[in-house]
């Protein structure tokens, strides 16, 4: 950071910390010195903030719209990104104060749910960094995703007032609020604006989010209270207060509440009434909105802010009194639509009754669009039948990605398997209608937090290594470390530095779930969140394999192994939470066999989250992708632990699919049915004949009743999750994400890992190429192409 002063930040920093809470620098707490320092970097930030914003003015800018930003911690990645991070470490340590201890201090602002929201945060990252006009808007959560902790094995949730002791990461502009009307009642959406800092440029954009409150008086009502109706002179104030009080904790599966449609509405009416406002005055003489387009243009992430395009068209023809078609016609240039997922639980589709009881324009409006589209394609001749597929409204139920789709002008897949399937199967008659409109956007993550914070030992080692620091600008130049991939003492260092980074994982591990575990074993982790297709389950029956195998022969030669999983199950999604605690049964049952627990080991962690996630990425040995191929639409977390000299046992599945091709198969381990074949196998498979058939898949597969250590508490799951593999009474059918069918495939392939991870320098070898190769998954490519294909800015 250009005329950065060390000695004027302490004195900053212990001014600011007096000031706030009148206490001399050495009686204050870790949390008192966390948030004045805080203060004092968000000082630093305002200046080129200011600036930045008054750069963007009268440009054409991209917004992105979306429900989740899973931002994390912002202290280290704002220092780190602002080119002091060293600095201010030395600066503390002057001051006898820990970095980590002051670091842990901060609460993750948890506005997401996994990748969609991750996602997200790393696009408003790249953003900054490659300097594009890019805005994010989002709900302000005041509950995060739920906090969790495993007693006697199974969730539970706790709340997440994230915001509690003070948010020193955005600031109120309350001149900025905008009113929001429902059907019935109209709330005060307030902006807090979230700087993100570009990485080391100078660069600060906005991240917008809206806070939901009552319009007058705080919502208290003085007379009910003076009547001694305590709870009924608040009640203003709690309804206004409710609309944003918590994320719906559903990860891959629609909510179909009316308060989540209602957040939906809330967050997309505000900003499109904030930059039609905007607009206005910049450009008085264009009243009818003719050049609108030209300076904005709306990504929608997933069809959660898709109410947005009704909400634009209600503005332009009840408020600014547009016609119909010149209302229609600025609402089909603005929009840009990401899908990012082809399960049909996930699919939003809002019935006609709750959209009303939201916004009743927005009935009338998305009608006349459908009406208006089938009088269209009638007109071009097509028949009754050949409509169909096309209704944005049936039965009552409006198809948001249809929607979606019809308006957008580009519609995206997230990796390229999946844009595919979008194109053949999910989308099917639309990509026909448009193939011009159809696009790939292969995600990425940001190299920022998830190599360069999360892992300074390898990233110094790269800088030794490449001799500069091109590298940190872009990412692709990773490539050049293939260079020492024969290099023994090079291949050393990686494993050296994979060790230590493991070590420090196992402290922390220690620390938080009070189970040692032995750096010197393979890291086996799968986190991501729990769910049914990203078969978790898989895992814990192949470790159930092993530990009959090891049960009825003790000495048989399996390299250490420690397995590590992280995820939060949807509160109310029952299978997923049956799997927790069938993972932590099983844990519990090895780590205290000692005729095992030296060679296997399993550990749960709890609440897994942005900031646990940045230690357990680097650590790790095996990156676990393995969900049935054609589900997982991308996946980010199979390119954080790649980037970080990983390598990765997954199926050809979402973005494994190019990482398998960037890095080589040589290098990694492949199993499992192809999104093809399963589609070939669907209509005869048979799980229930494999469990028959194959002794290992029956025997752990039994487990789930008849073995004794374990217990599901009279609960139920068991059983429950038992039926759902080979029992199709309640099902269509039985196993429906094919984990018997990829069995064996599975169990080969560990075995091939553990045989391979012997031969240490080889190993290092893959890890070192798998980073090597890495750098097509930085966010920072993903945000260019979506700059200079999709938004032309
Ligand atoms: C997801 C996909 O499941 C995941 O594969 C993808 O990487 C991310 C980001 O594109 O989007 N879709 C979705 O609904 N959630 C995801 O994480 N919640």
């Amino acid at each position: 950071m250009k005329d950065f002063n060390e000695q004027n930040f302490k004195e900053q920093f212990k001014l600011n910390l007096e000031r706030k809470y009148v206490k001399s620098f050495e009686d204050a707490d870790r949390f008192e010195k966390y948030s004045a320092l805080s203060e004092t970097i968000m000082d630093l930030i305002t200046k080129n903030w200011t600036e930045t914003n008054k750069q963007n003015k009268d440009k054409r800018n991209a917004y992105y719209f979306s429900a989740e930003f899973l931002i994390g911690r912002s202290l280290g990645n704002n220092l780190l990104n602002l080119g002091i991070l060293d600095e201010v470490k030395s600066i503390l340590k002057d001051l006898d104060i820990d970095f980590d201890e002051i670091e842990d201090e901060e609460d993750d602002a948890a506005l997401g749910n996994g990748g969609l929201g991750r996602l997200a945060a790393c696009f408003m990252e790249s953003g900054a960094t490659e300097g594009l006009n890019l805005h994010g808007y989002g709900v302000r959560y005041s509950q995060g995703i739920f906090k969790q902790r495993f007693e006697n094995g199974f969730q539970k949730e706790y709340g997440d007032a994230w915001t509690e002791r003070g948010d020193f990461w955005s600031l109120r502009k309350e001149s900025e609020s905008q009113i929001v009307n429902f059907r019935n009642f109209s709330v005060k959406a307030v902006p807090y604006d979230v700087p993100i800092v570009g990485y080391e440029n100078g660069v600060v954009n906005t991240l917008r989010l809206w806070q939901s409150e009552p319009i007058e008086n705080g919502g208290f009502d003085f007379e009910d209270f003076n009547d001694f109706r305590y709870d009924k002179s608040l009640s203003e104030k709690n309804r206004a207060e409710d609309i944003t009080r918590v994320l719906y904790p559903n990860d891959n599966i629609r909510a179909g509440k009316l308060l989540r449609l209602q957040q939906q509405y809330f967050f997309v009416s505000a900003s499109i009434q904030e930059l039609i406002q905007k607009y206005k005055k910049a450009h008085p003489e264009d009243t009818d909105f003719k050049n609108f387009d030209k300076y904005h243009v709306f990504q929608l992430n997933d069809t959660h802010p898709v109410i947005a395009i009704p909400e634009i068209i209600r503005i332009l023809l009840d408020e600014e009194n547009m016609s119909w078609d010149d209302a229609f016609g600025v609402a089909s240039k603005v929009f840009a639509f990401t899908n990012h997922t082809v399960l049909q639980e996930a699919l939003e589709k809002w019935n006609l009754d709750l959209i009303h009881e939201v916004s009743p324009r927005a009935v009338d409006i998305i009608k006349e669009i459908d009406r208006r589209l089938m009088e269209t394609l009638k007109n071009e001749g097509y028949t009754i039948e050949e409509m169909e597929p096309y209704r944005i409204v049936r039965d009552d139920y409006v198809e948001m990605a249809f929607l979606a789709t019809y308006l957008s002008t580009s519609i995206n897949g997230v990796a390229e398997i999946h844009s595919q399937i979008l194109k053949d199967q999910t989308l099917n008659q639309w990509y026909k209608l448009y193939p011009e409109k159809f696009n790939n956007k292969t995600n990425g993550v940001t190299p920022r937090r998830w190599l360069q914070y999360a892992n300074p030992e390898l990233t110094s080692y790269v800088d030794e290594l490449l001799g500069n620091e091109e590298w940190k600008h872009d990412l692709t130049k990773l490539v050049e470390l293939e260079k020492f991939k024969d290099d023994e003492e090079v291949l050393n260092k990686f494993n050296e530095i994979k060790h230590e980074k493991k070590v420090q994982l196992a402290k922390y591990i220690k620390k938080y779930e009070g189970i040692e575990i032995d750096p010197n074993s393979i890291f086996d982790i799968q986190i991501k969140r729990l769910h049914e297709y990203k078969r978790q389950l898989l895992n814990a029956l192949n470790i159930l394999h092993m530990y009959y195998e090891l049960k009825e022969n003790p000495d048989l030669d399996i390299y250490p192994r420690t397995f590590i999983f992280g995820a939060k199950a949807a509160p109310g999604y029952f299978r997923a939470k049956g799997i927790i605690k069938f993972i932590n049964e099983i844990s519990q049952m090895i780590n205290n066999d000692p005729e095992v627990n030296k060679k296997l080991k399993v550990v749960f962690v709890q609440n897994y989250r942005v900031s646990y996630a940045e230690k357990l990425f680097p650590a790790a040995d095996i990156s676990e992708q393995i969900s049935t191929a054609g589900k997982e639409a991308s996946g980010t977390g199979n390119m954080k632990f790649m980037m970080n000299a990983t390598v990765t046992l997954g199926t050809l599945d979402g973005a494994n699919v190019e990482i398998f091709r960037e890095a080589g198969l040589d290098n990694n381990y492949l199993f499992g049915l192809k999104e093809e074949e399963i589609r070939e196998i669907e209509s005869t498979y048979d799980p229930v004949k494999i469990y028959e058939e194959n002794e290992n898949v029956k025997r752990v597969v039994d487990a789930l009743l008849k073995e004794e250590k374990i217990s599901d508490n009279g609960t139920n799951h068991f059983l429950d999750i038992y039926n759902s593999l080979v029992d199709s009474k309640d099902n269509d059918r039985a196993d429906v994400y094919y984990l018997l069918a990829d069995f064996d495939s599975y169990v080969e392939a560990q075995a091939k890992v553990d045989a391979d991870f012997r031969n240490r320098k080889e190993w290092a070898k893959k890890c070192l190429i798998n980073m090597a190769n890495s750098g097509m998954f930085s966010s920072d490519r993903t945000i260019r192409q979506y700059a200079e294909e999709i938004w032309h800015i």
